[in-house]
């Protein structure tokens, strides 16, 4: 079985029980002029990992790992928004406002799909989340059940938010996950950093880390 060079130690994994997830790979978080940008981010910072990405998907495409896509947004009529992350912020910048790429973070809008160098591919699954956590809410758990999934290979947007969320979801349920260093991003470099050894710390508590490079080299 191929073993990735990975901190806290080797990562080992069954292609055939490895799935790529592409987490929230967004216009609104991602697109200069989009709504990230709106308020004050440094979208440079997450733009950095669609390169990485897109060479991964065309690695991952080759050898015929199963890819999931998700997006974070939410109903037309909000009413899958809990009104406590509804009424967060500044009102013209919340959930459901008008944005500079349609309504911010609403299924349908041009700002909630994927950037166009991340586009799924024909028969990629695409998971529509409404919270932060990829398996709250959503088809994911029988997604990954029905295709025999143990473990998962975590790339996306933002380390410290979603990425996180999930793979500690995902570490409950008991998904062994390898989070790749240069196809995650953060609008703040610290919590890049951070984020990457909370998740190495103590033995791996919530799972490994390594680059896409030496990932893709194993399959
Ligand atoms: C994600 C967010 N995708 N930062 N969302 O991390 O609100």
């Amino acid at each position: 079985m191929p073993t990735v060079d990975a901190k806290p130690g080797p990562f080992t994994f069954d292609p055939a029980a490895t799935a790529l997830l592409v987490i929230d790979m967004q216009r609104d978080f991602l697109k200069p002029g989009g709504f990230g940008e709106s308020l004050g981010n440094d979208v440079s910072q997450l733009r950095r990992a669609i390169e990485p990405t897109a060479a991964l998907l065309k690695a991952c495409r080759a050898r015929g790992l199963t890819i999931i896509h998700t997006r974070e947004g939410h109903r037309a009529d909000l009413s899958d928004c809990p009104p406590a992350k509804l009424n967060r912020g500044d009102p013209s910048q919340r959930i459901g406002a008008p944005g500079p790429m349609g309504r911010i973070l609403i299924r349908g809008e041009y700002g909630h799909d994927i950037v166009d160098e991340l586009a799924p591919a024909p028969g990629e699954p695409v998971v529509d989340k409404p919270g932060k956590g990829a398996f709250y809410a959503t088809e994911l758990g029988d997604l990954l059940a029905e295709r025999g999934i143990a473990s998962l290979v975590v790339t996306g947007v933002t380390t410290e938010v979603c990425v996180h969320t999930t793979v500690r979801e995902a570490n409950d349920r008991g998904f062994e996950c390898l989070v790749l260093a240069d196809c995650v991003g953060s609008y703040f470099p610290e919590f890049q950093r951070v984020g990457l050894e909370m998740i190495a710390a103590q033995g791996g508590i919530f799972g490994w880390v390594a680059n896409s490079e030496d990932f893709t080299a194993t399959l």
